[in-house]
């Protein structure tokens, strides 16, 4: 009996190795098959880059903080990926310029340094952004605490943007310019800070001007968010028109690009390149991202939700598939529309490199965010392979159909 079951157990066992080698050999092909898939796919990534792809339709870009770029990794990414680096803070008039008579030129130098050894230009970012609480008191203020009058903050101004220009213009072919001025959603034209009391738009002419004379060439950018929505669009193109009317140098809009998970927006985005097109303007998508932990709610209803949202982290262990595929959509979407346009968009930069290294972590509250193409080890994520696929097939419809 002993025997009879051992028999049996032996048999099964040696019919359990039969079926297994069978179903292995079987499989054999699938699994080589797509092995050579996955090195495929690797392979590719790596010799098609994002700017590869891209071709001459626009360049590819990232912004990115100084210290990043002393990570032999980042600086690798960087290099095969892109061709154009935004600083992301180190520029800005805040770090640079930080009392009317003291630079801080260390960090920028190491920045466009770094740009230069790397073969990569630089947007410069950004010269005056006009908003209070991102100007320090010495550029609002007079020594004796007096608001600043409208000829001394313009000839600072001047000063300012004149300086940083000169010393950079070799390496940055495009300015941001004057960042975040216009008002948001219904409200009034201009943003109300010190820029707009003392001096109407006139700040935005100085600063433009100034930039032109001492970079003649570079592309220069007027910088904001949201400006695809109808009331603040309809904003944007008044001041684009009246800088124009006064033969005031601006060459493109930057559209931030900060973009929410299904906010939904291609509508509106063909209509401001449209609006755009017809006044002459380029386009450079300035900071690209998706936001997979959307931070709308964090205004909504003045601000009642911010309690509950300060421990909203859904996605700490890991993004659900659902979020993920419906994010390769939305960049799949934004690319063909980018293709679309690719007489006006000059450029596509994204807000920093991987997912762990961007500000939507930690604003406008601490969360795991992947907005990005990369992830936190540095990898394409599918996002990247899908603007990958976008960019080759519409450039192959363009070959085919001649254009
Ligand atoms: O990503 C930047 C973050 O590290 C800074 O703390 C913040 C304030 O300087 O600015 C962030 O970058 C902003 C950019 O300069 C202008 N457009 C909005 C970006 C995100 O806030």
């Amino acid at each position: 009996m002993d025997d009879a079951i051992d028999e049996f157990q032996r048999s099964g066992v040696q019919l359990r190795f039969q079926s297994l080698l069978v179903v292995a050999l079987l499989a054999l092909p699938l699994i080589l098959a797509g092995s050579s898939i996955g090195q495929e796919s690797g392979e590719s990534t790596k010799k098609m880059s994002l700017k590869d792809a891209a071709g001459d339709r626009f360049k590819m870009g990232v912004g990115v903080s100084e210290q990043v770029l002393a990570d032999p990794q980042c600086a690798e990414l960087i290099e095969n990926q892109f061709q154009i680096l935004t600083p992301e803070n180190c520029m800005k008039p805040q770090g640079i310029h930080p009392a009317e008579e003291t630079w801080n030129f260390e960090a920028p130098d190491r920045f466009v340094a770094f740009a230069k050894d790397h073969g990569l230009e630089v947007v410069g970012h950004c010269l005056v952004w006009a908003k209070d609480d991102r100007t320090d008191d010495w550029m609002m203020q007079l020594d004796n605490g007096q608001a600043v009058s409208r000829d001394v903050l313009l000839r600072r101004i001047e000063n300012h943007v004149a300086t940083v220009v000169s010393r950079y213009q070799e390496s940055a072919t495009m300015w941001d310019v004057v960042n975040e001025a216009l008002a948001d959603g219904e409200e009034g034209y201009l943003r109300d800070s010190v820029y707009t009391r003392t001096t109407g738009i006139d700040f935005i002419e100085t600063a433009f001007r100034t930039a032109r004379k001492h970079d003649p060439d570079a592309l220069l950018i007027y910088n904001d968010y949201n400006c695809h929505f109808p009331d603040k669009r309809k904003k944007l193109i008044r001041l684009l028109s009246e800088l124009k009317d006064r033969g005031v140098p601006v060459d493109a809009y930057g559209m931030q690009g900060h973009f929410e998970l299904g906010d939904d927006s291609l509508t509106q985005l063909v209509e401001t390149f449209q609006a755009l097109r017809d006044l002459g303007i380029k386009v450079v998508v300035s900071e690209l991202d998706i936001d997979v932990v959307k931070r709308g709610r964090w205004w909504a209803d003045d601000g009642k939700y911010r309690d509950e949202l300060k421990t909203y982290d859904p996605y700490k262990d890991g993004l659900p598939d659902e979020i993920r595929q419906q994010q390769i959509k939305q960049y799949e979407a934004l690319f063909r529309l980018f293709d679309e346009y690719q007489d006006t968009i000059a450029r596509v930069s994204f807000w920093n490199l991987h997912d762990g290294q961007s500000w939507l972590n930690y604003f406008p509250w601490n969360r795991t965010n992947y907005p990005l193409l990369f992830d936190r080890q540095f990898q394409p994520k599918p996002a990247y392979d899908a603007v990958i696929n976008v960019l080759r097939e519409t450039e192959t419809d363009h070959a085919s159909s001649g254009e």
